[in-house]
């Protein structure tokens, strides 16, 4: 018999020992955007419990909207590697860059994500992180369901403790942007993002994923607001490539060891 109150128990049961078990984790990301998809991914693969939370009820961040809603966006040669790892299919152009469609690199970075054991959560907003001054760092993240952040009521937060925080929050750095209000000793100061400067901004910002302050690290699009990098637009190469960039940066540092992130099945 299909009775009400078996799907409520059903549903809390279940979504209340998930909330539990991501209550500790080794690196918890912001965003589930392409580059925060991407570390999940790498980062997960390589055997660390990895959390996303989303503020949005969807992934990709990004991506879905393609160029000014033209259902494509544009990879560069170097980012093919990455893309045949995620299986997304591409297109070669007379242009001299590859077209993809938004809606498979969506589906394919997230189940992807999901199949080497990222958990990730949706509709979390994420509004701190969690410091300790001895010695000085950031040890985890704050978060409230986003529909209670929009109302506007205070509620308090719960608390997630990681080893590493990466702030994949995109254009406006939002978890680096908190922590440099809020702990002025950790030096950190946000340069602003540029204005577009493609071939440069997609290399800079796979240069520039990686430690931010003890625990706290930047990837994508983040980067540039941070480091005052100029932006791009539709071309998402350096997303994918600053995700799996950060996630061997946090990857050594948890280790202890330098990390080589070997592509599928090698
Ligand atoms: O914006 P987003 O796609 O960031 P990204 O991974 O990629 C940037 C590109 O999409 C594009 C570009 C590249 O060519 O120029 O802009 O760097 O994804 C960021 C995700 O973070 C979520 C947000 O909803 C989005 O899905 N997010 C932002 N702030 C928070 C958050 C927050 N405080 N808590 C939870 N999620």
């Amino acid at each position: 018999m299909l009775r009400e109150s078996n799907i409520g128990r059903a549903i809390i049961k279940s979504a209340l020992r998930d909330l539990e078990e991501v209550s500790e984790v080794d690196v918890a990301i912001v965003g589930a955007g392409p580059s925060g998809l991407t570390a999940s991914y790498y980062l997960a693969k390589h055997g660390f419990k990895v959390v996303v939370f989303e503020r949005r009820f969807s992934f990709g961040g990004g991506i879905g909207p393609g160029g000014n809603m033209l259902p494509r966006i544009v990879f560069q040669e170097e980012a093919l590697p990455i893309l045949s790892e995620f299986g997304v299919r591409y297109e070669p152009s007379e242009y001299g860059v590859y077209t993809v469609d938004p809606s498979v690199l969506i589906a394919k970075l997230a189940s992807k994500a999901i199949d080497a054991g990222a958990r990730i959560f949706l509709g979390v907003h994420v509004d701190d992180v969690i410091y300790r001054s001895d010695p000085p760092r950031i040890t985890g993240i704050l978060w409230i369901w986003t529909p209670i952040q929009m109302s506007g009521m205070h509620v308090d937060p719960l608390y997630t403790e990681a080893k590493a925080v990466v702030d994949a929050t995109g254009h406006d750095a939002e978890i680096i942007s908190v922590a440099s209000r809020k702990i002025p000793e950790l030096g950190i100061t946000l340069a602003g993002e540029k204005s577009a400067y493609s071939e440069e901004s997609e290399k800079l910002v796979v240069k520039h994923a990686g430690r931010v302050a003890p625990g706290l690290y930047v990837t994508g699009i983040a980067a540039c607001a941070v480091y005052g990098l100029p932006r791009m637009g539709p071309i998402f190469g350096g997303m994918l490539m600053s995700g799996k960039r950060v996630a061997e940066i946090i990857a050594e540092d948890l280790r202890g060891e330098k990390v080589a992130l070997p592509a599928e099945g090698k």
